[in-house]
């Protein structure tokens, strides 16, 4: 769906007419993505978005922002495309003259790395490469300026060397996910050196939301005792309750991604509240905030351990504070009552439905594994797991 200069130009005309305002997104139907695409839009920029074809509908995120094409002074445009396929990509830029690329798309599950490190890899490692290259071939042939945001991942301090972690902080990857984001951080850091590219890593520690996909363990935990308080789950099966991270709002995480593309030079900064917290402390304020006791409910499967674990994550962003001039403005309690009340709202939903006789086998919607929907659909108890079962090896979770 290319749109044409005239009316490329014409949609970034006002205060900042003299420059034009174009990013493309990929990752666009993610969280990030959806957020990100909100807050350029409200800055006056045309977003294009780079999505995978896929059998069902996943714009969900993004339905509330766009419009017809056919409609006038349409500033979204939506492109089929794939990290993997780089002279698709390649076409994007060239139909869309972006003036910002944010790369946003991978393969973004830790524990579903381990099982698909290969895809993880291709994804995230070479699907950056294949992004930096169509955007270095663009910026060439071209001559024109473009900027490039990277997705880094403060996974990739893994088993961390220090406590804060801030952008001197050496990497040691723990997982085949932050492997693959540490191959890309350097691809962008080579591109800024090698070739002048205008490319910055944005290190952005765990960030959550009510649109956080469900089987991360924020949304996982907010889903489940939302439901359990309605009577519509008997209990939540996690892995590792001692595992902290350092988790901020994502609506708050997208104006760093921005801001330092607007900077003079491209740099490297860490995104990060500066707190961290177990799960086991989320649990407390999610069932908490419902007055339930998460003791009563919550069950360890060992299937949701990771073969590696990051233990620890705590982010210093003092250097995004004094450059970019850039807070967090949601705190972890308001963070986790903010996804308790959206998701209260979904289950009243989902309830409404099953009280008027329209409900589905219990945990198809929500089911956190292969595993879990197969025991819905079969009408079995869980059992207690003693090791992965093998017919069920891709957990989502
Ligand atoms: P997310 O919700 O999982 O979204 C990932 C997006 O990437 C989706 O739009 C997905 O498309 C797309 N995607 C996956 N594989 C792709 C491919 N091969 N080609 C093109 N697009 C592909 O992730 P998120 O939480 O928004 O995170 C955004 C980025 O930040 C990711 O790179 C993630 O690794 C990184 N990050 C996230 C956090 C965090 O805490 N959220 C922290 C640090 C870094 P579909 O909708 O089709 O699946
Ligand atoms: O929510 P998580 O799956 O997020 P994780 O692994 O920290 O990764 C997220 O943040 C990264 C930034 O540091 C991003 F780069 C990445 O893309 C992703 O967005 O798990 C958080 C912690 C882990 O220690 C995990 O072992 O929660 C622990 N956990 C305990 N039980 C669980 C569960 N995690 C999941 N997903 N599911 C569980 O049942």
């Amino acid at each position: 769906m290319p749109m044409n200069r005239t009316e490329a130009e014409a949609a970034t005309a006002g205060p900042d007419a003299g420059r034009r305002k174009v990013a493309l997104i990929t990752g666009i139907t993610g969280q990030d993505g959806s957020y990100l695409c909100e807050f350029l839009l409200n800055k006056g920029y045309e977003v294009h978005g780079v999505m995978r074809r896929s059998s069902v509908f996943t714009t969900q995120r993004i339905e509330h922002l766009y419009q017809d094409r056919h409609q006038s002074g349409v500033r979204l445009r939506l492109h089929y495309g794939d990290l993997l396929d780089a002279i698709g990509l390649r076409r994007i830029l060239t139909a869309t003259r972006a003036t910002e690329v944010y790369n946003l798309g991978a393969q973004s599950h830790v524990r579903t790395s381990f099982d698909q490190p290969i895809y993880t890899a291709e994804a995230v490692a070479m699907g950056t490469l294949n992004l930096l290259e169509a955007l270095r071939d663009y910026r060439d042939s071209s001559g024109d300026d473009v900027r490039f945001y990277q997705a880094s991942s403060s996974e990739m301090y893994g088993k961390v060397c220090e406590v804060p972690q801030n952008e001197r902080t050496p990497f040691y990857p723990r997982s085949p996910y932050a492997c693959a984001k540490v191959h890309a951080y350097w691809q962008v850091v080579n591109y800024r050196e090698a070739y002048g590219l205008f490319a910055c890593n944005g290190i952005l520690f765990n960030h959550e939301s009510p649109r956080r996909g469900e089987t991360f363990v924020t949304r996982k935990i907010t889903r489940a005792a939302t439901r359990i308080k309605l009577g519509m789950q008997d209990c939540l099966y996690l892995g590792n309750l001692d595992a902290k991270r350092d988790w901020g709002f994502a609506g708050d995480y997208v104006v760093p991604m921005w801001l330092m593309l607007q900077q003079a030079d491209p740099d490297d900064y860490v995104i990060a509240t500066g707190e961290t917290h177990s799960v086991r402390e989320l649990l407390d304020v999610a069932f908490g905030t419902l007055d339930l006791d998460w003791k009563r409910y919550v069950r360890i499967d060992k299937t949701y351990l990771r073969p590696t674990e990051v233990d620890i994550l705590l982010g210093d962003a003092t250097r995004a504070h004094d450059i970019l001039g850039w807070r967090p403005t949601v705190s972890f309690i308001d963070l986790v009552r903010m996804m308790i009340d959206a998701d209260m709202e979904l289950a009243r939903r989902e309830k409404t439905l099953v009280d008027a006789g329209y409900g589905t086998l219990p945990g198809w919607h929500t089911a956190e594994s292969i595993y879990e929907r197969d025991a819905a659909l079969s009408q079995l108890a869980a059992p207690e797991f003693d090791e992965v079962p093998v017919a069920l090896g891709q957990h989502r979770s």
